[in-house]
Formats: structure tokens, C-alpha cells, sequence
């Protein structure tokens, strides 16, 4: 049987460039693994920092050293019209293995595309990513589907910024609301950036601000003391979960930092909890899949109260970190689908997807 030609798209215009150079190795060492080996091979593509793709000799070359190439910075003089410059071999793609963060990755842009050149892709169509992507609509989807959540506001850019009677009444509202300690984020920045624990005024009103300056839509979470718990999510119309995986960090809470520093955070898998709270968080996570849509992976971030043995959910990502030492692939691990397994499984939950 001829093999399928798997299009491995990575890198991109942001921060989790690195991330997704190392994604990449990961997956590409998965597909020369067999069995694997036999049934697929790779077309890689990079994305330059500056949005310009690469196929052939350079991509793999940055596939194979894990460098990414240097792109001159030059934003007054970039042109668009390397938007329009995809390398001739995208024909030869079977199915699009997306491995992209940020923001023109990982929130239904790029399916979009792909849906548009109807070539199967891993993972979420549009829909599915655009809502794991905006914590407020993704909340509006949760409560709908009856998922419980942490308490919660949403701001618009405006109430922070244009009238200044507004804000005093609208840091009031959130003190009376949710009080103190109170997460300040932006609706749509993945990765931490831009977020914000506070507790004080003078911090609320900072937060708000520094936030506006990222999103136009703001949302402000009451915190909670609680454990951090995280849930793999895999499959298509009937989505099975994994084991439960708990996350614990030495700083205030989970930022970027903690996220890609090494030693920074401790995961255990399987998380010590009660067997009924373990059974409770994998039909939450599966809930929360259907409810936005999801398709073929999903990791789903929960906070389990423990003084009063409440589940809340807190969000889904469609587009999980995906190296050999991240959480989404080493669930599964656990819960005994190894990570060539897993790379197939995608992939075969993609072409599947498009064939209905
Ligand atoms: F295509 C998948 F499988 F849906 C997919 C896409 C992207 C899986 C995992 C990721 N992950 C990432 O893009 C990243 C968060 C690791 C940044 Cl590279």
C-alpha cells in the first residue's frame, strides 16, 4: 500500500515558535517509528517567525536541528505578499498535521485554510478551535452545557479606558462580584500572557489596564484554592477520556514561566484523588469536547476544590503542548496508548473526520 503523504505544519508567527519546533521532532520521530514508518512519510513545512513557509531542505533542517531560522525584523518593510506564497508541494499533502500556536494557529484560522483546500487535518475544525480559543464564548459553551465554572465577569476595552465614571463602578462591581484574590485576563491571548493575579484595588485597576492593552474583551475569574487537575481528551463522535493528571508549581500560579521552565512545575500521573472525582472530571472533559465541537484531541483543565469536593471546570485547549514530556501525550502514556500509538490514532481520527 502506497504511503500517505502526512503535512507537518510547524513553527509560526509566535512566541511558542520553540514549542512547536519541538512538537514537531517529537511527532516526526513517531512517524519514523514503526509501525508507523511503514504506513506514513513526511512533508514538512515551517513557518518562519515572519509568517514566510518553508518546505524541503529547510524545513528539515530546522525539524532536524531544533533551531529555529533567524528571521531580519524588519516590521516596517514586511510585505504580504509572501501570505500568497505557499510552496508547490502542498499538493502533495495527504492530511495536514497542524502543530501551531498563537495567534493565527491555534484559533480556527489555519483550519480554515485547510478546510479550504479540503486535505483532512488532526485535530478541531474551525469552530471547535475558535471557541477553545476565547474564554468567554468557551464559558458561554460550558455553562450551556451545564459545566460547572469558577465566578466570573467580562469587561469590555471601553469600560477600562473611555469614561472615567465607568471604571471606579466597574472595579466596585468586580470587588462585590468575585472580591479578592481575582484573575485579570485577556478573552482571547493563549499562554498566560498578559494575565494577572490580584489583590487590591490598585492592582485590579493596573491589571484591567495592562489587559486592555492586549484584547479588546477582558474577563476577570474569582480564585479559588484548589488543585489543578487535567484531563486528555481523544476521538470524534465518542470521544474517550484519559487517566486524571495533576499539576503542582512552585510560583503564585501557573504562568508562562512556570509552563516551559523545567523543574518549575511537578505533574502527577495519575493524579491521587478519589475514584468517583477521577470518574466525575473524565465525563466533565468529555462533556465540555462535545459541547464546542471538538475533534480528535483536546486536553481539559479543571480546579478540584477539595474542602468541598467541587469540580469546576476551567478550560479547553484544542491544541495542547505536545512534546515527550507534555501532559496531553503522556496521559494517554498512562493510560496505555504509547505516543506512536497516539500520532496514529490522530492521524487516523482526522482522515475519518473528512470521510463522513
Ligand atoms: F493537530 C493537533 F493534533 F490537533 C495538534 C495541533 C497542535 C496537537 C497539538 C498541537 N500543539 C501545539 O500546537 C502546541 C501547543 C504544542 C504549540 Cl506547538
Amino acid at each position: 500500500m502506497a504511503k500517505q503523504t502526512i503535512g507537518l505544519l510547524f513553527g509560526g508567527c509566535s512566541g511558542e515558535h520553540e514549542v512547536s519546533i519541538s512538537s514537531a521532532r517529537a511527532i516526526s520521530r513517531a512517524l519514523t517509528t514503526p509501525p508507523n514508518a511503514d504506513r506514513y512519510q513526511i512533508l514538512p513545512f515551517y513557518i518562519q517567525k515572519n509568517g514566510e513557509w518553508q518546505s524541503g531542505e529547510v524545513a528539515q533542517q530546522v525539524l532536524a536541528s531544533g533551531q529555529p531560522l533567524a528571521v531580519a525584523e524588519q516590521p516596517d518593510r514586511v510585505s504580504r505578499s509572501h501570505l500568497w506564497q505557499f510552496p508547490a508541494n502542498v499538493a502533495e499533502v495527504d492530511l495536514w498535521f497542524p502543530i501551531l500556536h498563537g495567534p493565527n494557529g491555534e484559533d480556527g484560522t489555519i483550519q480554515g485554510l485547510l478546510q479550504l483546500t479540503q486535505t483532512p487535518f488532526v485535530g478541531s475544525g474551525v469552530l471547535a478551535s475558535a471557541l477553545g480559543m476565547d474564554k468567554i464564548v468557551m464559558k458561554t459553551a460550558f455553562a450551556q452545557a451545564g459545566l460547572p465554572q469558577v465566578k466570573y465577569l467580562t469587561v469590555h476595552r471601553h469600560e477600562v479606558w473611555s469614561n472615567p465614571c465607568i471604571f471606579p463602578k466597574l472595579c466596585d462591581r468586580i470587588e462585590a462580584e468575585l472580591g479578592y484574590p481575582c484573575f485579570v485576563k485577556p478573552a482571547n491571548l493563549g499562554s498566560s500572557v498578559g494575565i494577572a493575579k490580584v489583590r487590591t484595588r490598585s492592582q485590579l485597576e493596573a491589571a484591567l489596564d495592562s489587559a486592555a492593552s492586549y484584547d479588546r474583551r477582558i474577563i476577570v475569574e474569582a480564585g479559588v484554592t484548589a488543585r489543578e487537575v487535567e484531563c486528555a481528551v481523544l476521538g470524534n463522535d465518542q470521544p474517550q477520556a484519559s487517566v486524571v493528571g495533576e499539576i503542582t508549581y512552585t510560583s503564585d500560579f501557573y504562568d508562562y514561566e512556570t509552563k516551559y521552565t523545567e523543574g518549575k512545575a511537578d505533574l502527577a500521573i495519575p493524579a491521587p484523588l478519589p475514584e468517583a472525582i477521577t470518574a466525575q472530571i473524565q465525563e466533565m472533559a468529555v462533556r465540555a469536547f462535545l459541547a464546542i465541537d471538538g475533534a480528535g484531541i483536546a486536553r481539559v483543565d479543571f480546579f478540584y476544590v477539595e474542602q468541598t469536593g467541587e469540580v469546576l471546570i476551567n478550560e479547553i485547549n484544542t491544541m495542547p503542548g505536545f512534546t515527550a514530556t507534555s501532559m496531553y501525550p503522556m496521559l494517554w502514556a498512562e493510560s496505555g496508548i504509547s505516543f506512536v500509538e497516539l500520532v496514529d490514532r490522530l492521524i487516523q481520527l482526522g482522515l475519518e473526520r473528512t470521510q463522513r
